[in-house]
């Protein structure tokens, strides 16, 4: 692969909006990314396999919990650095960022947020420092978009729990020490459990043969008559609220991290356009490349502004989740589509390992899917602006 030679475009000078913290943060996470996760991430990808030598910097960049206060091992920072830090993370890699997503805002967020003091201290400190990595079991089989349906369920045995079903599409699954799992008790209401590597009748097979976030393990959580200790269940919060509410957050930090990948390509694409000749001239002098390229920018100096905006009203606890799938939504296509005119513009280098275009475009297709696909977030703002339910 080709030395990275990022260099962040900034086209409106959002620099100035952003405090010394959130560039001190920004700029250690983006050193962080060209040091250890550029000169890897191609072999790992090509290899299907995750990198597990950076968990460790991943921790000391504070991607594990960095907003989860200092007290629980996080690393106490506001939204706008947990952005920053998916952004940064997501412009070397979706399934890195993925990782960092997963451990932050889907298992030490219902941990913090929905667990008790015993809970938060034993399970915490171990996931901020990546001793311990972390996974989220919401999806099944047979219902995705609607985990409402959800079939897997635990009964009270008196003395411990007994849990029964099976969980798809997981990412860590199949390393993951802990998994945030989502069932339903006898009542039909759904509670979220912590289930540990090692307990009886619990098995994560992994998923192969993905042409997407191939640097991202990603498995199956299968309960087969598991014992789960009572004190295992997140007892704070329950109904489908609970686990929709630790996806604000996951989808907030997809917004920023889709801008990384986007980036990338444009940062890409940009250079390139200036070193390719052909017909005698750069190809970055032809207007139809310079069209892809002024379209690129604008997009990604859009998403910028309405994510930072995001950001203060996340600060403020003032963003609906509404707000939150409009800038998921919005991101990831900008991304997306930018990731395809920039492949576009490199011609047939730019289907080759040489340049990080392509790997970004394939992450991109799990990215639009998870977390909400790109039809069910224009679904939920449908809904906040008519009052209409469609899923109903
Ligand atoms: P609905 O009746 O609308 O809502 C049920 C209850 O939940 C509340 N609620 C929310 N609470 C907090 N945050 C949100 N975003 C919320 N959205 C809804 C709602 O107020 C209600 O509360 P209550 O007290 O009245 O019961 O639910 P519904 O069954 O109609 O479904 C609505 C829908 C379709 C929008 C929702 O289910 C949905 O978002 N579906 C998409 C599923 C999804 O995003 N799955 C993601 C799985 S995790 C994942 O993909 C990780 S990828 C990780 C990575 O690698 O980065
Ligand atoms: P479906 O729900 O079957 O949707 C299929 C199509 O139908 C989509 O285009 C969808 O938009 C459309 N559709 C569905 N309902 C409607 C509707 N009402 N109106 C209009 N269109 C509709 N899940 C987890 O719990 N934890 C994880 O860690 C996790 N990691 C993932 C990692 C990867 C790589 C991938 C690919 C997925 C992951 N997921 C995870 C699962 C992910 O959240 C689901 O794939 C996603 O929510 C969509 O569910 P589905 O795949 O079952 O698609």
């Amino acid at each position: 692969m080709k030395p990275d030679l990022f260099e962040a475009p900034d086209y409106y000078n959002l620099d100035d909006l952003l405090s010394d913290e959130h560039k001190l943060v920004r700029d250690a996470a983006r050193a962080w990314v060209k040091r250890d996760v550029s000169p890897i991430i191609e072999d790992y990808a090509q290899k299907a396999e995750f990198p597990k030598q950076i968990i460790s910097g991943l921790a000391e960049i504070g991607a594990f919990g960095p907003y989860i206060p200092e007290e629980y091992g996080g690393a106490g920072l506001d939204q706008i650095s947990y952005g920053l830090i998916m952004q940064e993370i997501e412009r070397g890699d979706s399934g890195i960022r993925s990782t960092a997503s997963v451990q932050s805002s889907l298992v030490m967020y219902p941990i913090w947020k929905y667990g008790n003091e015993t809970q938060r201290k034993r399970y915490l400190p171990k996931l901020a420092s990546g001793e311990w990595i972390g996974c989220f079991g919401l999806t099944e089989p047979d219902h995705g978009s609607n985990p409402s349906g959800m079939t897997t369920n635990f009964k009270d045995m008196g003395d411990h729990y007994l849990l029964n079903g099976a969980k798809m599409w997981i990412s860590n699954a199949p390393f993951a020490q802990v998994a945030v799992v989502w069932a339903k008790d006898e009542t039909g209401r759904i509670h979220g459990l912590l289930v540990e590597r090692g307990m009886e009748g619990f098995t994560t097979p992994e998923t192969h043969n993905k042409w997407s976030l191939r640097a991202s393990a990603t498995g199956e959580l299968i309960f087969d008559n598991v014992i789960i200790p009572k004190e295992n269940l997140l007892p704070n919060k329950s109904g489908l609220g609970a686990p929709l509410g630790c996806l604000d957050s996951a989808r907030y930090g997809i917004a920023w991290g889709a801008i990384g990948a986007a980036m990338d390509c444009y940062d890409t694409a940009l250079r390139y356009s200036k070193e390719r000749m052909q017909f005698g001239k750069p190809i970055g002098q032809f207007q139809l490349q310079q069209k892809k390229l002024a379209e690129m920018i604008t997009e990604i100096t859009k998403a910028q502004l309405l994510t930072w905006r995001l950001g203060v009203l996340k600060n403020e606890n003032k963003a609906t989740s509404a707000q939150i799938s409009m800038a998921k939504r919005n991101n990831v296509d900008m991304a997306i589509t930018i990731a395809r005119n920039a492949r576009q513009m490199l011609g047939g280098m730019g289907i080759t390992g040489e340049y990080s275009i392509m790997r970004h475009s394939m992450n991109l297709e799990s990215v639009i899917t998870y977390e909400g696909t790109h039809d069910i977030h224009l679904l939920i703002t449908g809904l906040d602006i008519t009052g209409l339910n469609a899923f109903k």
